[in-house]
């Protein structure tokens, strides 16, 4: 058993000038209770908290860190940027040689305006979207995240199919009617809503492939469909791969799926674990961005050399031969060790996956395809679960509704210390109930 005594006593120092203690609720554990680690230092796979625990770490800093912690070459691209000072509020070659990789990876983006988080990214699409359309309506899906922008912390109505209402205090309901929130994979209620509401509405955002909600697959030709109706009503789509860009392939899903948005949403690893955002689309549209065109959008570290840097060494390593076959191997080997034990102590459970990008989700469904079916698991079993792992030295996304990323530095024997840890924790947890 870990023993906690130096973060209990920083959570409570925290808890005196840092609203809940913390700078990002979902790191508070609210959802499954006890209180959280506060981290030392990390290094490939491993995470270090302030008690000298090390564990093995599955949020990898809910993405950015594909290479694992601390990548050397990342290190030295970061201290040689820095040394040549480390931010001026002006154009660097650095800036441009990012965009032009993210455009030569990605077919659908043309031009692409760099932010300094994903929120930021995702809130511009949205008003460049509004401005280009000149219309004002939007359409996310229940259970997708994009970050903490008003328009976009609206659930749905009374009827699904109606206007929103805010999901948090402080979002007006002026500026929530203005968004409709579907749910997702449902392609028939989809295209019905888009062709009713084609007059005034701008776009459709989403995560291709969901992971605030735990990760869900889209259904067959789901994605293909809402490309179809978006593009036959004048609809802008906006693919948010603030996680699945450069994570569930280099292309993102726009390359697994085959389907090429309007705008994208990028963030997360083109920063390799520095700040950043991005979103980009067709020249024609992302023209319609200031200075050139009516569309403000403006941030004073907005393509921070440092961060650039990092994210260039990252993905320019990402680019190398294998990367994400080997992600992907090592992350089958991961799930299917993991279903194993789920069978073999006669638990409920089921895990969803995409590369390696994945979420166990404690239901008694058989699957899990929207925030409904999500809705449906036994968030209890899922905190005795997180406690369990971590007991065990195994590090995971503290909610039932996130996703659990895997790093080129996760080894084979990382991946049986999981799933033995899975295994005693399962048959712990079995005991109590
Ligand atoms: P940031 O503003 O947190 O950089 O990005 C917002 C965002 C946008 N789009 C997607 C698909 C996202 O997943 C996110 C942020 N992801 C969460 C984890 N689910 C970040 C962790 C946190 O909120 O502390």
């Amino acid at each position: 058993m870990q023993n906690w005594i130096n973060s209990k006593k920083y959570f409570s120092e925290a808890k005196k000038v840092i609203p809940g203690g913390v700078n990002s609720p979902v790191r508070a554990y609210v959802a499954v209770g006890g209180e959280p680690l506060f981290i030392e230092r990390a290094k490939g796979a491993y995470i270090y908290d302030v008690d000298g625990n090390k564990y093995i770490d599955y949020v990898l800093s809910w993405g950015p860190m594909i290479l694992g912690h601390s990548n050397e070459t990342v290190l030295k691209a970061v201290s040689k940027a820095m040394k040549k000072g480390t931010s001026f509020g002006a154009p660097t070659k650095k800036e441009v040689e990012l965009a032009k990789l993210i455009t030569e990876i990605y077919p659908s983006i043309e031009k692409v305006r760099l932010v300094s988080s994903g929120t930021e990214a995702a809130m511009s699409a949205i008003r460049l979207a509004r401005g280009y359309t000149g219309r004002e309506k939007i359409i996310k899906f229940e259970g997708c995240y994009h970050g903490h922008f008003d328009s976009l912390l609206v659930k749905a109505g009374s009827g699904a199919a109606t206007f929103g209402v805010p999901s948090s205090k402080g979002v007006t309901k002026g500026i929530a009617q203005d968004t409709i929130t579907l749910p997702f994979n449902d392609i028939e209620k989809t295209e019905e809503v888009i062709r009713r509401e084609r007059e005034n509405l701008a776009c459709v955002i989403l995560e291709p492939v969901p992971a605030n909600m735990g990760v869900v697959l889209p259904k067959d030709n789901f994605l293909k469909r809402l490309r179809q109706v978006t593009s036959e009503n004048n609809v802008l789509l906006i693919f948010d791969e603030v996680i699945t860009g450069f994570r569930v392939a280099l292309g993102g899903a726009q390359e697994v799926f085959g389907v090429k948005p309007d705008l994208t949403v990028l963030g997360k690893i083109i920063g390799g674990g520095f700040p950043i955002g991005a979103f980009g689309g067709r020249a024609e549209i992302m023209d319609e961005l200031s200075p050139d065109g009516p569309v403000y959008q403006a941030g004073t570290l907005s393509g921070n050399p440092v961060a650039v840097s990092a994210g260039i060494a990252t993905i320019k390593e990402l680019m190398e031969k294998d990367t994400y076959e080997k992600l992907d191997k090592i992350t089958g080997e991961l799930v299917t060790g993991l279903s194993k034990i789920i069978v073999k102590t006669n638990h409920e459970a089921v895990i969803n996956r995409i590369g390696s990008l994945f979420t166990i989700f404690f239901s008694d469904k058989n699957e899990i395809y929207d925030y409904n079916d999500v809705s449906s698991c036994d968030l209890k079993k899922f905190a005795e679960f997180f406690q369990g792992m971590l007991a065990h030295g195994i590090y995971l996304a503290p909610s039932q509704f996130e996703a659990n990323f895997v790093s080129t530095k996760h080894s084979s024997v990382d991946i049986n210390k999981t799933i033995e840890a899975f295994e005693h924790t399962l048959r712990r947890e079995k005991k109590t109930y």
